[in-house]
C-alpha cells in the first residue's frame, strides 16, 4: 500500500498540533483507514501515537485531528449522512479534520460537491510570484503522485529542493507499465543490420502479444523505432526489416494485457537479428528483459535461452520465458 503525498501534506499540518497543546499532553490523532502505513514513521518523528479505528464512528472523543484515508480502492471513499455528522461535530468541537480521496454526502460540512472526486495522479508545483530566491517558473515539484511512497524516494528520483519534514521535490517517475515486456540484445558490436524476429507465445497463440515493436541503438541508450505491429491475430513469428544502418543493440517491447482468462500469460521466445547475407547475428548474444512483472515461476528467464538457437515449443518445454499479464488498467485509475 503506498500513501499518498496528499498524506504527508496532512502530517505537515499536524506537526503545528503540539505547540497548541499547553497541559503538555499529547493530542490525540485518528487515522481513519486499515492501517498507518508510511504514515507511521512520520507519525512517530512528530511524537504522535495515532489512534486507527476502521469508521469514523469510532473516532475518540477529544480527537485534535482526524486524517480519513483512501480506503484502498479504485474510486473516492463513500462517506455516509451519519459519517458527516460526525465531521461536523468533530469540527465543531476543535478538531483538524483532513480527507483524503472520499465523497462526502451533499451538503456536509457546508461543501457542495457537484462531481465525483477524482484523485490527482499527476502533480506540478509553479511559482508564480517572486518569493525570497525563487523565481516566477521556477519547479518545485513535478511528480506522478501516485507512484511517490511517503518516506523514501522512489528508484531513480533526484531530491531537487526540500522545503518541509515530509515534501521533497523530485523529478517525475513514469507511471510503471505493467504490460510491457521487453528484450535487448547486445549483438557485441556495431553491425549493418538488415531485419530482426521474435516468437511468441509459446506454442499458444492466446499467449501472443497484442503488439510489439523494435527499435536500435549504437551505444544502447538512445533508441531509434523501426517499426510496430498489432497485428491480428498476431503471429507466432513477428518479423521487421531495419534499416541497413550500423547498431549494436536491438530492443523488441511487446504489450501485453490479461484481457480474458484465457490471455493470462505473455511467452517469448527466440530472438534473431540478421544481417543482408541472412547470417543470425544474435545468436548466442547476451540480452536483458525487462517487464514491472516478476517471471513466472518455471518460466523464468536462465540469461540464454532467448538467444541459444534452439526454437522453443509448448511452453513446457523451458525454452521460453513467461509472465502472468495484469488487468487492463482503467482511466484514472488508481495503481496499487
Ligand atoms: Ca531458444
Amino acid at each position: 500500500m503506498r500513501w499518498l503525498l496528499r498524506a504527508a501534506a496532512f502530517v505537515l499540518v499536524l506537526g503545528s498540533v503540539h505547540p497548541a497543546q499547553g497541559d503538555g499532553a499529547d493530542p490525540v490523532v485518528a487515522v481513519v483507514g486499515r492501517e498507518v502505513g508510511d504514515l507511521g514513521p512520520l507519525l512517530a518523528s512528530l511524537r504522535l501515537q495515532p489512534a486507527v479505528v476502521a469508521e469514523l464512528s469510532a473516532i475518540p472523543e477529544g480527537a485534535a485531528a482526524v486524517l480519513v484515508l483512501a480506503d484502498g480502492g479504485a474510486g473516492p471513499r463513500a462517506l455516509t449522512e451519519a459519517d458527516g455528522r460526525r465531521l461536523e461535530d468533530l469540527v465543531a468541537a476543535g478538531a483538524r479534520v483532513f480527507l483524503e480521496y472520499a465523497r462526502l454526502p451533499e451538503g456536509s460540512l457546508g461543501c457542495t460537491s457537484a462531481a465525483e472526486p477524482r484523485r490527482p495522479l499527476y502533480e506540478r508545483l509553479v511559482v508564480l510570484t517572486p518569493l525570497g530566491a525563487l523565481q516566477p517558473e521556477d519547479l518545485l515539484e513535478e511528480h506522478d503522485q501516485a507512484c511517490l511512497p511517503l518516506v523514501r524516494l522512489p528508484p531513480g528520483a533526484e531530491v531537487l529542493l526540500e522545503y518541509d519534514r515530509a515534501l521533497g521535490t523530485y523529478r517525475r517517475i513514469p507511471t510503471p507499465d505493467p504490460g510491457l515486456f521487453s528484450v535487448t540484445v547486445d549483438l557485441g558490436s556495431e553491425q549493418v543490420l538488415a531485419g530482426a524476429s521474435q516468437r511468441y507465445g509459446a506454442g499458444q497463440p492466446n499467449y501472443r502479444p497484442e503488439s510489439v515493436e523494435v527499435s536500435f541503438s549504437r551505444d544502447g541508450s538512445t533508441f531509434r523505432p523501426a517499426g510496430r505491429t498489432d497485428t491480428v491475430p498476431m503471429p507466432e513469428t513477428v518479423r521487421f526489416e531495419l534499416p541497413r544502418e550500423p547498431a549494436r543493440f536491438v530492443r523488441f517491447a511487446a504489450r501485453k494485457f490479461r484481457r480474458s482468462p484465457v490471455t493470462d500469460f505473455f511467452f517469448m521466445g527466440e530472438v534473431e537479428v540478421s544481417d543482408a547475407a541472412g547470417h543470425n547475428l544474435a545468436l548466442n548474444a547476451p540480452y536483458t528483459v525487462a517487464s514491472t512483472r516478476g517471471q513466472s515461476p518455471g518460466y523464468g528467464d536462465s540469461g540464454g535461452e532467448l538467444t541459444d538457437g534452439r526454437v522453443e515449443g509448448l511452453y513446457t518445454d523451458g525454452l521460453s520465458v513467461g509472465w502472468g499479464t495484469a488487468p487492463v488498467p482503467a482511466d484514472n485509475r488508481f495503481p496499487l
